[in-house]
């Protein structure tokens, strides 16, 4: 056998990194742990932690080396198309493997990159083990399942294997420095991700599920989940975060997730997600035993105030369901917070004030609600309305140095005029002021949004939006302080 090669994975940049928000790299945690496993030697760099990533890349990086990087839609591309030309520059032998969201949507695009040699589609953990070792070992990649890799100039791509979610996975946290890691969370601080499932038990056309994890529903027992919060609890988080699509889905489960947790005698915080009709069936017993267990917030996708919209997402939901899911969280201290979607292609401008009056509404009967700024439709790939975008106009990126741009902040939306979507991203913004939740990394700027709330909230109530020259002061403002400490100040606007 010959030499064992180097493996360095590197976690690209978000566009979104700060102290606060970045959270460990599991994509590549859980895509090396079994390499890991099998005795190779990885080494994770994070480019969001470590300044001196190219010094260190530089270093490590010899013709035996395996380049591994994981990238979701977006920015983060930009950030590994960096990574990916320097390390070619070293030595342009390096072998770069690409898995991660953005590549198992699109491995051929993702190959048709000069620079890209293999990609892993799913979670390609065995995949990329298999990888790792045919190469080494010379023996034929063409059979990987879930692999896609040139050969005399064409590209071919293996089916996956069918999606699993490896529940029993040792997660290798000595990868990473912990310590580099202090995510807060709204109000949460030292929070600490976990992932007990992938996949979910709906079907709204605007999700990445459908696509991504091909409508599969694959989740840990609970006698798994206290021991994956056993492992986690080791490095002391304040907070803990399920990263699941779906985690809240069944009273049983839960009500025997509470009895379990309390017989083991663990002391948890911690959030999740579900959805407003799933809460607003759970009896307020089983929100209870929550609580007592730990639960301190629920994250809610609200989506939309108006029917129409919500029927045309397929998001299953009545808005009744999203005000008294409200309502009975109140009754728990379980703080909801609530996100919303702000220009979807079927949305007119009284449907978007439907949701702004509901937003409002939510926040009235229950003041400790969390409502997140309005987020921009974005035409993210996998999605079921992603297919059918050409029909409204969309312009579909076709190489992967187009997607490094493509972002919900930056988003086209061809389906509207001009002008309406200047005063939408406007009014959006606005939304910012009215429910911030101090999220700003500016004191002044914090200040100066606490002293224009008032206006904000006059604004939303009556359906002020016609003349808002203060907003685009605001956006200068957040452009030229960005600019002086490299970081975009409101990630919302
Ligand atoms: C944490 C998180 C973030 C973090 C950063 C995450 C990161 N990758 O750096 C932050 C908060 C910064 C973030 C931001 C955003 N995010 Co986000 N985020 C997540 C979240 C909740 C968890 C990601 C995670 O750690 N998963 C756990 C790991 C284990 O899963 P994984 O990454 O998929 O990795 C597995 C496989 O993909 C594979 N794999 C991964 N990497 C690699 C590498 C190699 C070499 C191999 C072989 C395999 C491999 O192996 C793993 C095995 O299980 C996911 C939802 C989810 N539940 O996954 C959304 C998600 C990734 N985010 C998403 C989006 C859309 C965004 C935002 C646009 C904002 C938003 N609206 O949420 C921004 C983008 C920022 C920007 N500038 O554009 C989408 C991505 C869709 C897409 N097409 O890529 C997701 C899927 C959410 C969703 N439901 O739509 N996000
Ligand atoms: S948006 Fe939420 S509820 Fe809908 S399919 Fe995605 S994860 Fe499930």
């Amino acid at each position: 056998m010959n030499d064992k090669p180097q493996i360095i994975a590197v976690h690209p940049k978000t566009g979104w990194d700060d102290k606060k928000t970045i959270g460990i790299p599991l994509g590549l945690l859980y895509a090396g742990s079994l390499i890991h496993k099998e005795g190779y030697k990885i080494i994770i760099i994070d480019q969001r932690t470590e300044s001196k990533w190219k010094e260190i890349l530089k270093k490590l990086l010899n013709e035996n080396s395996f380049l591994l990087i994981s990238t979701m839609t977006g920015t983060q591309i930009k950030h590994s198309l960096e990574i990916i030309k320097y390390a070619k520059s070293i030595n342009p032998k390096i072998k770069i493997v690409l898995g991660g969201n953005h590549p198992t949507l699109f491995p051929k695009q993702t190959l048709e990159h000069e620079l890209v040699d293999f990609v892993i589609q799913g979670d390609g953990e065995e995949a990329l083990l298999e990888l790792v070792k045919n190469i080494q070992t010379k023996k034929d990649i063409s059979k990987i399942k879930g692999l896609g890799y040139k050969k005399c100039n064409k590209i071919f791509i293996n089916k996956p294997e069918s999606f699993e979610f490896r529940r029993n996975i040792k997660i290798p946290y000595q990868l990473v420095n912990m310590n580099n890691y202090s995510q807060t969370y709204f109000q949460f601080e030292k929070v600490l991700p976990i992932l007990v499932g992938k996949g979910c038990l709906f079907n709204c056309n605007f999700c990445y599920n459908s696509a991504f994890t091909k409508e599969f529903f694959r989740k840990c027992s609970n006698k798994q989940i206290v021991l994956k919060i056993k492992e986690i609890i080791r490095f002391k988080p304040k907070n803990i975060l399920f990263i699941d699509d779906l985690f809240l889905y069944s009273k049983k489960k839960a009500d025997e997730l509470c009895d379990l947790i309390k017989e083991q005698q663990i002391k948890i915080s911690f959030i999740a997600n579900s959805r407003a009709d799933i809460i607003s069936r759970f009896s307020i017993e089983t929100l209870k035993k929550l609580t007592s267990i730990g639960l301190k917030a629920v994250y809610i996708g609200g989506e939309s105030g108006s029917q129409k919209i919500l029927d045309s997402m397929k998001k299953n939901l009545k808005v009744e369901d999203i005000i008294n899911c409200n309502k009975k969280l109140k009754q728990t201290n379980i703080i909801p917070i609530f996100s919303f979607i702000g220009g979807f292609p079927e949305e007119t401008y009284r449907d978007l004030i439907k949701t702004i009056d509901l937003m409002i509404k939510l926040k009235k009967d229950n003041p400790n609600t969390i409502i997140q700024t309005i987020k921009m439709f974005t035409m993210f790939p996998g999605t079921k309305i992603y297919n059918q975008s050409s029909q409204v106009g969309f312009k579909k990126p076709t190489r992967l140095e187009e997607w490094a741009d493509f972002n919900y902040q930056n988003t086209k939306m061809p389906w509207f005029s001009k002008q309406y979507s200047r005063k939408l991203k406007k009014i959006t913004r606005l939304t910012w002021f009215v429910f911030n939740t101090n999220q700003s990394r500016s004191k002044i700027l914090n200040f100066l949004c606490k002293l224009y709330k008032p206006i904000a909230l006059f604004r939303c109530k009556h359906h002020l939006y016609s003349f808002m020259p203060e907003i685009t002061l605001f956006q200068i403002l957040n452009e030229i302080i960005s600019k002086k400490i490299n970081i975009k100040l409101f990630y919302e606007v």
